[in-house]
């Protein structure tokens, strides 16, 4: 088909105006992106509602058409976006987080005395222990057993977030000097979830590694005080965190100086009933590629059922997980907290067996 002459001569006029676009789109770019170094060095928000309106406003006014008033605000919202975009990408290296600002792993050492443990070196670490510490006795019977396996930190929780007031909330500082007498007596580390700041300075004085919780992602306060506690930090995802928002987390505590970060997947909300939550694996492939951080999976919370840990646990570490994190409990069925969803021993024992000699 011949094109006719006029639209020819048209085009090439096109194409000198998409240059010259092209060219001022790009001057634009360059200005803000030194608005943006600017703001970022203020500690300033890149995006401003109001300057944007304004910018509208002005176009909007100066507008004689042929385009609608509609369209030129909807084409200049694009710009204003790629431009924000622009903007949060520049300062993405800067991130203590991101993998540009620290290309090579982080390994986290938990160590107390001769005993230590290390996150995202050649070993996968398994964390076990039961949901919430009870008694004296379970964390007895519990480190002895999980010492018997293999297992070099233990976990225990004793200040609970439950959905109900009325759950069982913890023993709070008698559970911590619990878990931590029995870990020491049987040569284990111990990690225990803060949940309040006030409580950060006892539960450091007795675990080895802090937890903030999945529900407590996003409290910010909280993330300082475990930034500043001088503990490594097992940093569960917000169950309905956005990838980034828990990269920013771990900022959180990056920017206290605190760089001893385990990442922990747990599973995240969707619309999914036979597994409490959906374990995001890609998520796990994407920080170990975003971040230098050490990154492992809770199987226990992601399934919230017993019959799918090992699959779950060997897809964790397939995709690159430097260790797993499961709940085990003398008798699951008595517990005060996730009684569907502990293994009892001789169900470890089989997990363990399954696994095969994956652990350092
Ligand atoms: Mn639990």
């Amino acid at each position: 088909m011949q094109t006719d002459s006029t639209i020819l001569e048209l085009r090439q006029a096109v194409n000198a105006v998409n240059l010259e676009l092209l060219t001022k789109l790009n001057e634009r770019a360059a200005l803000v992106a030194q608005i943006g170094a600017r703001q970022t060095e203020l500690s300033m928000a890149h995006f401003d509602p109001k300057r944007e309106s304004e910018m509208l406003e002005l176009l909007v006014s100066a507008n004689a058409g042929p385009f609608s008033q509609g369209t030129v605000k909807q084409l200049f919202k694009e710009i204003f976006k790629a431009s924000l975009d622009l903007e949060e990408k520049q300062d993405k290296p800067k991130l203590k987080y991101s993998r540009k600002a620290h290309p090579e792993n982080t390994t986290v050492t938990v160590v107390r005395g001769d005993i230590s443990v290390t996150f995202g070196g050649a070993h996968k670490v398994l964390i076990a222990g039961p949901c919430s510490i009870e008694s004296a006795e379970q964390m007895d019977a519990t480190a002895a057993f999980v010492k018997s396996q293999g297992v070099t930190l233990m976990r225990g929780g004793a200040y609970k977030p439950r959905t109900s007031p009325y759950g069982f909330q913890g023993l709070g500082v008698a559970g911590l000097e619990i878990g931590s007498s029995a870990a020491r007596k049987h040569g284990l580390l111990f990690v225990a979830e803060v949940m309040d700041t006030r409580d950060v300075e006892i539960a450091a004085q007795h675990a080895d590694m802090l937890q903030v919780g999945t529900r407590n992602a996003q409290n910010f306060a909280l993330l300082k005080a475990v930034g500043q506690a001088g503990k490594p930090v097992l940093l569960k995802r917000g169950m309905s965190s956005t990838i980034e928002e828990w990269l920013l987390t771990a900022e959180y505590i990056l920017a206290e100086g605190n760089d001893r970060i385990v990442l922990c997947e747990r599973g995240i909300r969707t619309f999914e009933k036979w597994t409490r939550n959906t374990l995001d694996l890609s998520a796990v492939a994407v920080a170990k590629l975003e971040t230098h951080l050490p990154v492992i999976v809770d199987v226990t919370h992601a399934a919230g059922r017993t019959d799918i840990l090992t699959p779950l646990a060997k897809a964790a570490l397939a995709v690159g997980a430097d260790g797993v994190h499961i709940e085990v409990h003398p008798d699951p069925a008595t517990a005060l907290s996730d009684n569907q969803q502990q293994l009892d021993f001789s169900a470890f024992e089989r997990f363990i067996a399954d696994m095969g000699n994956v652990w350092g």
